[in-house]
């Protein structure tokens, strides 16, 4: 393939120092909307601070996920293959990706999560109560943001993006995800490898992502098409929101829904980050808010349920844009 083909991203190794935005939750209603509003327009992802998550459930989730990732291989391979959920070493999805990584993930059900966590822990009730409490703080701090961004976007109905998350058939995720560092080895050892991908390009398809990490960074993201990555700084205390595709489409693309990648580096520490991907479910349909049609910005898309859109993006690679095949005529 030719250089030019590609996206501008994946050509240019080059990174960029901006600052990603920073909202502070705490603040006046009216302002801390129109901040997020902003973010979700020009970045498609900020980190907010005083979002009264306790740190006692992020403390308690990350060390049940230090406590997995740190068992022997066969034990951790009890709760795999990935088929997409379980345990994943390497292989992402179901159509060839790889990364350097090693992966847990999990329908954010509550049946699914004390299910599956009889082949995550020894102690299966102790995973169950860490993450569903983990959950419920991420579902509730997505549903304030989402009725934050209706605020802001002077929606009639503020509760039209909160309530898909909330509904109890929400198609939900929790993710850990795992990247060790790879200590330099004898004398015949390289040097640091920079740009070792752990999870390639891509967007996330849901709704709106919520990230957490351990203090080692990785994370990059993908503004415009000049090439240029951003780095995005581990912050432990705090968490990145990233807008997904479903919610780039309920606005007709007036929020980005922001390209990212991490990349695992063979000097330094491992990272670990947690994410919950608030999705509706399968049966919802995902189509631009009528406040946001007019004969200037038509809908790109036909109207599809985030099932198909979840299907699409199971039967494509990773980096591809799954949209595509939901414009009229396709
Ligand atoms: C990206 C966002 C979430 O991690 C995820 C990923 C999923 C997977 O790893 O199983 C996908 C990826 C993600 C997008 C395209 C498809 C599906 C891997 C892949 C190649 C859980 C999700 O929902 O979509």
């Amino acid at each position: 393939m030719v250089a030019a083909a590609l996206p501008a991203c994946m050509r240019a190794k080059k990174t960029r120092a901006v600052g990603i935005p920073m909202v502070d939750l705490s603040l006046d209603r009216s302002i801390v909307s129109g901040l997020i509003v902003k973010a979700c327009e020009e970045y498609g992802i900020f980190k907010v601070i005083n979002h009264g998550v306790p740190w006692e459930i992020t403390s308690r989730l990350e060390a049940e996920g230090v406590q997995f990732f740190g068992k022997p291989a066969g034990d951790k391979e009890k709760a795999g293959p990935a088929t997409p959920f379980g345990y994943g070493l390497k292989n992402i999805g179901l159509n060839g990706d790889k990364g350097e990584l090693e992966y847990l993930l999990l329908h954010a059900n509550p049946f699914s999560i004390a299910e599956r966590s009889e082949s995550i822990s020894n102690d299966p009730q102790k995973f169950t109560r860490a993450a569903m409490d983990y959950i419920e703080a991420m579902k509730e701090l997505a549903s304030e943001v989402l009725d934050l961004l209706g605020e802001g976007l002077w929606i009639p109905e503020k509760q039209v993006f909160s309530r898909q998350i909330k509904d109890v058939q929400s198609d939900s995720v929790l993710r850990f995800n795992h990247y060790a560092a790879v200590k330099q080895q004898g004398p015949f050892s390289k040097g640091c490898q920079e740009d070792r991908i752990g999870f390639g390009e891509h967007s996330d398809p849901q709704i709106l992502t919520i990230l957490r990490s351990n203090d080692v960074g990785g994370l990059e993201i993908c503004l415009n098409d000049d090439g240029l990555w951003i780095p995005v700084p581990p912050d432990p205390t705090q968490f990145y929101l990233i807008i997904g595709d479903a919610l780039r489409v309920l606005t007709i693309g007036r929020f980005v829904s922001a390209r990212h990648r991490v990349l695992a580096n063979t000097c330094g520490d491992s990272r670990m980050s947690i994410m919950y991907f608030g999705a509706p479910p399968l049966d919802a349909t995902i189509s631009p808010l009528p406040q946001f049609v007019s004969s200037q910005k038509p809908r790109l898309y036909r109207p599809f349920t985030w099932g198909e859109y979840k299907k699409a993006a199971y039967s494509s690679r990773l980096g591809d844009c799954r949209l595509d095949l939901f414009k009229p005529g396709i």
